[in-house]
């Protein structure tokens, strides 16, 4: 039966396969009404807004980038430094309770633990009289990045658009009656924030101002600044004391700018008012068109790189929440690609360089507490927040998070070296905007030394995709200092002998051995890590020509490094000893580090690790929170296991609340942990890119996991490491058709294909042998499994494929088609 479902579901989705794709829009048939989850979100990086849609009290609740709670601050615990002897040698002799309970009191901060992301407030919009509409309809157009609400009251259509500027760094509301004389309105702000004044000026600006809050004794030191102006076409504008109301109007637009006085990390000297005042008053000189035009053109930049298609369905011509309760049982690629672009517009929208990265919630937090503050958890969600950068084709946008990489390797070094007598630098399993980089929540989620070497990895993989050398140099002390944290940081293991991080954790799981506590030597990941840091630094400066002789000490360590173990279910172990429950279905499964991001797991180089990964994967289970199920859905393209890694993107695709113990997706298809975390839209974009092509094992591998529900498609614009550009992929019936890959810095393409291909435009396509010539595609050789006598291993179950040589030239595009 599941089968003639599944034969039907292709016929449907080839049926509509040649039909031109539609607009790519989330619309609707009704209003948000209270649930923030139900409005759309307009951003451009420095500006979240939530639009709500709602028609006669419309709410559009506004965010800035830089308004946290707190000011410059540190969170070090020295007392850590007296106490890591201790520590370690409890855990050495098995006690981690006991670890645990020393490293509450001596390692997790006794100050803050990390600062809250704030909103600024609402924006209200209020409509006497439209009580009584008909026509109802709003979207957010994901094309042009302009969220809209149109319906009708007594025979007049009113229109209302709102856009985050990209150019001119405000948002801006076009509202519009389609009879002369019929706009009417009153506008007004509402803030949650205890030290704020609301007040109109002389010259009919709205303004709101105050200053962030004071949080676990952190003194709030970022004032902010919001001031709205309205512009309107016909009637007028009059002030109150607290709000505006426009009368009679044809038209009006609403101008609304904010700003803080947040400058950097260390650095809060700035003039909101100033700042505000200088956005909106260049602005609000402007008609629409002239805001929307170049904001248009600022957001299809990065936008229309990136082109997917897998065909259209009927599902299409019903409303997006419609669509999103039907995925589950209906086959609707079309919600796929949408729900892929999304996640692109999502990054542009919340991060731009020069601002903040996007932080759990990317930009858009309605809460004065946001869950986990809303800041930056690096023991994987900020991490996963940027998987899409590069290989989805928005690089420039992984700034933020690099810049914020750099700065936690100026702040951590006080940290690796107040706490645990170490050089270089580190940071333990949250920051927040004031970087700070000391060990909070408590021992069980805080003891974990990884979340700078992790960071550090996403600076060397930009270099990767890039090849820009003067970048590698900049960074270079970023790389170094997190491997001479290792170097100082690693003790030998008593009973193993080999180099292990101790404490440390596989984040916030625990196997039943340790009594509950979380803390261990040698953990996998850990050691994953470490074997990263390592690698990619001495990489580095083997480009650079430099630090020849430390590069040598971090061989000789490295080779000391606990080797992966596949143990005695045949699962790779997450930790040193053989103690994983098979029937553990923690969300975190951190040792699969190894398989994603990293490439330390492979099919070809490495397949007893692959096959255990994937048994791991097996007994995790699948459904989980929202970004646990992303993950898994870069796992199952790891492990060339399409129509797997689709289940994951059903359950993960489905409406809150119908996955039992599970996350989901929200109507405004933002990503249910639950409570909303942005990382699972990011981490299932990366995933379906990563269905369709990767470049981590030492080749660019087309479709390597394509599910039986996509056979025919295209996608255009992706990037592949050692930038190579793969500028237009298509396939039929699982084979790829046609595929061109423009060469930005020459060197050797290795393709890995399911299929033959040969040149369309008569370059050289060689059969590949041997080593991959080109310098991006070296993966370091991980020592392979350690096997359990127990482990019982069956072979990788992965498909054949073609792997050829094309030579290439800076500049060029290659074309090849089937053979
Ligand atoms: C980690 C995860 C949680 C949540 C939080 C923000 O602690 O274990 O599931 O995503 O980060």
């Amino acid at each position: 039966m599941r089968r003639i479902f599944c034969l039907l579901f292709m016929a449907v989705a080839l049926a509509g396969y040649a039909q031109t794709p539609r607009v790519q829009k989330l619309w609707y048939n009704k209003p948000s009404g209270k649930t923030w989850e139900n409005a759309l979100p307009v951003g451009n990086g420095r500006l979240g807004g939530m639009v709500y849609g709602n028609v006669v009290s419309e709410t559009i609740q506004l965010n800035e980038h830089t308004l946290w709670s707190g000011g410059p601050n540190r969170n070090d615990n020295p007392d850590a430094l007296a106490a890591l002897p201790e520590i370690r040698q409890l855990i050495f002799d098995g006690k981690q309770k006991e670890a645990e309970k020393l490293a509450n009191k001596a390692i997790i901060t006794k100050k803050s633990h990390g600062q809250l992301f704030q909103p600024l407030g609402e924006l209200h919009l209020t409509f006497d009289g439209h009580e009584n509409y008909s026509n109802y309809y709003r979207e957010l157009d994901i094309e042009r990045a302009v969220a809209k609400t149109t319906y009708q009251v007594d025979g007049v259509n009113y229109t209302r658009e709102v856009l985050a500027s990209f150019p001119d760094r405000v948002m801006v509301i076009r509202l519009t009656a389609d009879k002369p004389g019929k706009l009417a309105f009153n506008a007004s702000f509402s803030s949650l924030h205890i030290n704020k004044q609301i007040k109109t000026t002389t010259s009919k600006d709205l303004t709101i101002a105050g200053t962030a809050a004071d949080h676990e004794g952190v003194k709030g030191m970022v004032r902010f600044k919001g001031i709205t102006r309205i512009k309107t076409e016909g009637g007028s504008v009059t002030a109150s004391d607290t709000a505006l109301t426009v009368t009679g109007a044809n038209a009006a637009t609403i101008f609304v700018s904010i700003a803080t006085n947040f400058k950097n990390y260390q650095d809060v000297s700035g003039d909101e008012n100033a700042l505000a005042a200088s956005y909106l008053d260049k602005a609000s000189t402007k008609s629409f068109t002239a805001i929307l035009n170049p904001h248009i053109a600022a957001y299809q930049h990065y936008f229309k790189r990136v082109k997917f298609d897998l065909g259209t369905t009927e599902q299409g011509n019903l409303p997006t929440d419609e669509r999103l309760q039907n995925f589950r049982n209906v086959n609707d690629p079309e919600l796929v690609t949408l729900y892929y672009q999304y996640g692109r517009y999502l990054l542009i929208s919340s991060s731009q360089p020069g601002g903040q990265p996007a932080n759990l919630q990317g930009i858009w937090n309605n809460k004065m507490m946001p869950p986990w503050d809303s800041k930056y958890t690096i023991n994987i969600n900020a991490q996963m927040n940027y998987w899409p950068a590069e290989r989805a084709n928005l690089s420039e946008l992984h700034e933020p998070f690099l810049k914020m990489v750099e700065e936690l390797s100026q702040t951590g070094q006080e940290t690796a070296k107040t706490m645990y007598g170490a050089r270089g630098w580190m940071a333990h399993h949250n920051t927040d905007i004031w970087r700070a980089t000391g060990a909070i929540d408590g021992a069980f989620w805080g003891m974990w030394i990884a979340g700078g070497g992790w960071t550090s990895q996403h600076l060397w993989q930009h270099y990767l995709y890039h090849g820009d050398k003067a970048y590698l140099a900049k960074i270079y002390p970023v790389l170094k200092g997190a491997a001479t944290f290792y170097a100082d940081f690693l003790i030998e293991h008593p009973k193993y002998h080999w180099l292990v991080v101790n404490p440390g954790s596989s984040p916030e799981n625990a196997p039943a051995a340790h009594d509950g506590s979380s803390l261990d030597a040698g953990t996998t990941m850990d050691n994953q890590i470490a074997f990263d840091v390592f690698s990619s630094t001495i990489r580095a400066a083997e480009i650079l020509k430099k630090d020849a002789a430390f590069s040598d000490t971090l061989r000789q360590m490295r080779k000391r490094l606990p080797p992966m173990h596949v143990g005695q279910h045949g699962q790779l172990q997450e930790w040193l000893d053989d103690v994983d429950d098979p029937n553990d279905h923690h969300r975190h499964v951190s040792h699969l580090y190894g398989l994603f991001p990293s490439d330390q797991i492979s099919a070809y180089r490495t397949p007893e690790l692959f096959s255990a990964a994937r048994t791991t994967l097996l007994h995790r289970g699948d459904v989980s929170t929202g970004w646990s199920m992303g993950w898994k859905v870069n796992w199952w393209a790891r492990l060339q296991d399409g129509n797997h890694a689709f289940t994951l993107i059903k359950s993960q695709l489905s409406p809150l609340g119908t996955t039992k113990d599970g996350g989901g997706t929200y109507n405004n298809l933002f990503d249910a942990h639950p409570p909303f975390q942005i990382d699972g839209n990011f981490g299932c974009t990366s995933g379906i890119t990563e269905m369709l092509m990767q470049s981590a094992d030492g080749a660019v591998h087309l479709l390597p996991a394509l599910p039986d529900v996509w056979q025919t498609g295209s996608i255009g614009g992706l990037l592949a490491q050692g930038g190579f550009e793969i500028v237009n992929v298509q396939w039929k019936d699982g084979k790829l058709t046609k595929v061109e890959v423009k060469s930005k810095l020459g060197g050797n393409l290795r393709l890995r294909v399911p299929n033959a291909l040969k040149s369309a435009d008569g370059h050289a396509v060689n059969v590949a042998s041997g080593q991959n010539s080109n310098a991006f595609y070296q993966s370091e050789a991980v020592a392979n499994a350690v096997l359990s006598s127990k482990a019982n291993l069956s072979a990788p179950d992965i498909r054949q494929t073609f792997l050829y040589d094309v030579p290439t030239v800076a500049g060029k595009s290659y074309v090849f088609v089937n053979q």
